[in-house]
């Protein structure tokens, strides 16, 4: 599509069981948008929407984690999240919620209709089921062996490792997340969407309709898929967050988040145009829209396949004219995990660096996973900012300034005849715009910044050539077309930084006192504009950049090792199944002191102690001698179940169990009353 009349630009909806990261920021924010700033900056009428997306199973396993509801648990990820996105400076037009009304009846409502039209096909079968936890298992609650590439800890509805996604029923060796019990099958109704109808219609509008314009990655994986076979998939579920099934029969059943979560960004953009008195529809509707879907590569499949599927199904939609998907960023060489706490959160990347936004935007830009898996590493960070920002934007942009006030007060002088240096600097000045525009245009935001870094080089280049701190004292009049000449470098880089740095760019502006020229548009930088004109009067330099030290950068690595260990640890098991207070009564539990101890022969792990437990000494075999000597631990107070039915372990017989504290790097530590008043056989309750 040459030039659309308008522009609607979706970024996935993170899920919101717990903050976002530096991955996530990587691979759709940033650029998303840096893509929004851009086109706005060329006067394009744009929606950038998103928003949490607060269904689904993940959300539910970390509200039992949690100990809490899933409402509770989307409540406080959204507000984090929301914020966080807005200190960033990611400036959607809109971010909603799925659990808002607009979105359940939204999302409805396109349910209802592809039912009406008889889209789907309904069907029973049996389906996973943890008979102790009476639920059926899809989805994140079941992890297996992925049948695709052998990994043993699959989804239910995708590999991490491999990317596949499946069904739950496709796993070997299904497992329960909730119990870790093996699930059995129970017959269940769901409504399935059938994608091998619209497989021919996807390799012809993907596979030879975009061939060229879509990255390779993205069109790898719908390749893949298409020669796979598609089949149908369930969009339905039997459980009860979510959106209830608005159709008969679909009691108990909620849509699958998949199915939901895309409906989003219709949602999102609805909620925007109400609160801004605009129209939605032809945003989604009409054919003169760019529609753009920012995503991981996670998400491929859901964005090129299955919504494009639904959105076709209903017939009176959109489709995306790209979906540039990114690949993953890792961390200090390692994938970024959620579950392990390896990651560098946003929210707190900006409470340790809160002036340094633009930081981050730069160095997830320079560094990101277009094309390929990245690494993101603090050292690797600190250098950017040091050599890059600090040494080659900064620095130009401080000398210009700095030379201009101590020269002319402040007041940009007037350009003589221009040199043919002069002249060919401004020509290569002026073809930027293009330059870095033919590469966002085709996402590619690595390749865009350095232009940008090129622009910032070529003013360094220019002053370092010219020398007008020596020139000053033998040829002022030309030193002053030589800062004239610099200062429109510096005001074309605070403008064509806007999409990449825009704090940056904001602070450049009120240094150069360009901030009120609200008609500085992307384009101004080529030919037909004076940026900034002789006698116009900038204010004083300060710094755009500051130095990141050894020390800072240290801080953050040693934090990051730190909550490695600690999410190590705390790994917890689940709470057991609840017991009466009967039950907990029977427990008969006494202080005691080891008296004797010593290993039970050939066995690694077992001690003989003999224990006064108060009412009597008795014999007790723990399996504790690889973290403790039989000589450390006599005189050692403990705590024991004394009423446990004796049982022979390797041929001594057990009367009792000394209750141990169990920590994550495998080593056993005793229960210990605290202080030295009480005695053996007093009762622990
Ligand atoms: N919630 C993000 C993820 O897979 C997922 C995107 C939904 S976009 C409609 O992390
Ligand atoms: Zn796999």
């Amino acid at each position: 599509m040459q030039d659309p009349k308008r522009y609607t630009i979706t970024a996935a909806l993170p899920y919101t069981n717990g903050p976002v990261h530096i991955g996530h920021l990587a691979g759709v924010y940033v650029p998303a948008d840096i893509y929004a700033r851009y086109l706005r900056l060329n006067d394009k009428e744009v929606a950038f929407v998103c928003g949490s997306d607060e269904h689904g199973v993940p959300i539910t396993l970390k509200a039992k984690a949690e100990g809490t509801t899933p409402q509770a648990v989307v409540d406080k990820y959204h507000e984090i999240i929301k914020k966080s996105f807005q200190e960033f400076g990611i400036t959607f037009d809109n971010y909603s919620r799925t659990s808002a009304k607009i979105h359940h009846e939204t999302a409805s409502e396109f349910f209802k209709d592809l039912y009406k039209h008889g889209k789907f096909i309904e069907e029973t079968s049996a389906q996973l089921y943890d008979e102790k936890a009476e639920q059926f298992l899809a989805d994140r609650f079941v992890v297996g062996t992925c049948p695709k590439c052998g990994f043993e800890e699959s989804y239910g509805d995708q590999c991490e490792n491999c990317g596949t996604s499946h069904n739950a029923k496709d796993l070997i060796n299904p497992k329960s997340v909730i119990t870790g019990n093996v699930p059995s099958l129970k017959e269940t109704k769901h409504w399935y969407l059938p994608l091998n109808e619209y497989e021919k219609w996807l390799d012809e509008w993907i596979l030879q309709g975009h061939k060229k314009d879509w990255k390779a990655n993205v069109l790898g994986q719908v390749k893949s898929w298409i020669d796979d076979g598609l089949k149908p998939r369930a969009v339905t579920r039997d459980l009860d967050w979510g959106i209830p099934v608005p159709v008969e029969g679909g009691e108990g059943k909620v849509l699958y988040v998949w199915f939901d979560a895309p409906i989003g960004y219709i949602s999102s953009t609805k909620e925007w145009a109400e609160k801004t008195g605009k129209d939605w529809e032809p945003f989604w509707k009409d054919k003169e829209t760019k529609l753009l879907h920012f995503i991981g590569k996670d998400n491929i499949v859901f964005h090129c396949i299955i919504f494009p599927s639904m959105l076709k199904a209903q017939g009176s939609y959109i489709l995306p004219e790209n979906v540039p998907a990114n690949e993953f960023l890792n961390l200090e060489g390692n994938k970024i995990s959620t579950s392990k706490n390896w990651a560098v959160w946003l929210h707190e990347y900006l409470q340790d660096f809160p002036e340094k936004q633009d930081v981050l935007r730069y160095v997830l830009t320079a560094n990101a996973p277009e094309t390929k898996d990245n690494d993101f590493t603090w050292k690797d960070f600190q250098a950017r900012n040091n050599n890059e920002l600090v040494a080659i934007f900064g620095n130009f942009v401080n000398r210009v300034v700095v030379l201009t006030n101590k020269y002319y007060s402040g007041l940009v002088p007037a350009a003589g005849a221009l040199s043919e240096v002069d002249q060919q600097t401004l020509d290569t000045m002026h073809s930027y715009p293009e330059i870095i525009s033919k590469s966002i245009e085709r996402f590619r935001f690595r390749e865009a910044l350095s232009e940008l870094m090129n622009l910032a080089r070529l003013g360094n280049k220019y002053l370092a050539d010219e020398e007008p701190w020596k020139k000053i004292k033998t040829d002022p009049e030309r030193v002053k077309t030589i800062m004239y000449v610099a200062l429109q470098i510096a005001s074309a880089l605070s403008v064509l930084s806007e999409p990449f740095l825009p704090f940056t760019s904001k602070k450049l502006k009120e240094i150069l006192n360009l901030d009120e020229r609200l008609d500085l548009r992307w384009k101004s930088v080529g030919p037909n504009t004076i940026l900034i004109a002789s006698d116009h009067k900038i204010n004083k330099a300060s710094l755009l950049f500051s130095k990141i030290e050894d020390a800072e950068i240290q801080k953050q690595i040693d934090k990051l090792e730190a909550s490695k260990t600690s999410a190590e640890e705390v790994k917890l098991e689940p709470q057991k199944e609840t017991i009466s207070f009967e039950d907990f009564t029977k427990l008969d539990i006494r202080i005691g002191t080891i008296l004797e101890a010593e290993k039970v022969p050939k066995t690694k792990k077992l001690l003989k102690l003999k224990v006064d437990v108060g009412i009597d000494t008795r014999t007790i075999v723990s399996g504790i001698a690889e973290s403790f000597d039989p000589s450390e631990i006599i005189g050692q107070k403990v705590t024991v179940l004394v009423n446990l039915a004796p049982r022979k372990l390797r041929g001594v017989e057990s009367q009792g169990m000394i209750l141990m504290s169990d920590t994550q790097d495998g080593k056993l530590s005793f229960i210990e009353p605290d202080g030295d008043t009480v005695t053996n056989g007093e009762k622990v309750s």
